[in-house]
């Protein structure tokens, strides 16, 4: 699939219009990370340019709606997931970018889709969006040097560094973990103590 500059900015401009500005802000800081990434680790730098603007696409949008959307295109969320309404974007994106503005591209797709969990065999392109939701421009939080330093060395010590960081305050709050989270968690682990 064959991403245009001149679509780039049309999604844009619709991205802009379904969120507030902080939100609006940090899709474009994704989407440019998203972009530095691929070009770093020989990934398709437009799709990782859309798939960063696309990836909270459905953030701002009621809670009710997601579930309609969700519904809709004939998913049914497990208990965990009913319990967790912060992993319904990725969900509802992944279903409105691909019955409403008709992509196609699977792995664009996925990378939406696990870009809040992760997932266990992620594509490059997934690993990129999923980092570059942690380590781009406007994230502001106490590590963020030290992942944005992994990542440039390797997506694979920044993706267990966000994770175990997700995980670690998800337990302190006793929220749910999602399974798709914890197994993204183990094959990091166990690759790199295979290293
Ligand atoms: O949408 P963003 O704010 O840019 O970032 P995100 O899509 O990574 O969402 C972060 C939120 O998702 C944060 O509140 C933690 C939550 N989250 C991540 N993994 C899990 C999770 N929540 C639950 N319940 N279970 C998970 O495994
Ligand atoms: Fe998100
Ligand atoms: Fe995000």
């Amino acid at each position: 699939m064959g991403v245009t500059l001149v679509e780039l900015k049309d999604y844009k401009r619709l991205i802009k219009q379904r969120m507030g500005e902080k939100r609006f802000n940090h899709s474009l800081c994704v989407s440019e990370e998203a972009k530095r990434l691929a070009n770093l680790y020989g990934a398709d730098e437009e799709k990782a340019a859309l798939a960063g603007i696309l990836h909270d696409i459905t953030k701002e949008t009621p809670k009710e709606t997601q579930l309609q959307i969700i519904s809709d295109s004939g998913i049914i969320l497990e208990n965990t997931e009913i319990n967790s309404p912060s992993l319904w974007h990725a969900i509802s994106g992944c279903a409105f970018i691909k019955n409403e503005l008709l992509i196609d591209d699977e792995d664009i797709l996925n990378a939406v889709r696990f870009h809040t969990t992760g997932r266990e065999n992620m594509s490059l392109l997934e690993k990129i969006i999923f980092t570059a939701d942690f380590t781009s421009r406007d994230r502001k939080y106490d590590d963020v040097e030290v992942i944005r330093k992994k990542a440039n060395k390797s997506l694979e010590q920044a993706m267990l560094y966000g994770i175990s960081y997700t995980i670690a305050d998800l337990s302190k709050k006793q929220s749910v973990i999602h399974l798709d989270t914890v197994r993204a968690y183990n094959e990091l682990v166990i690759s790199q103590n295979n290293k």
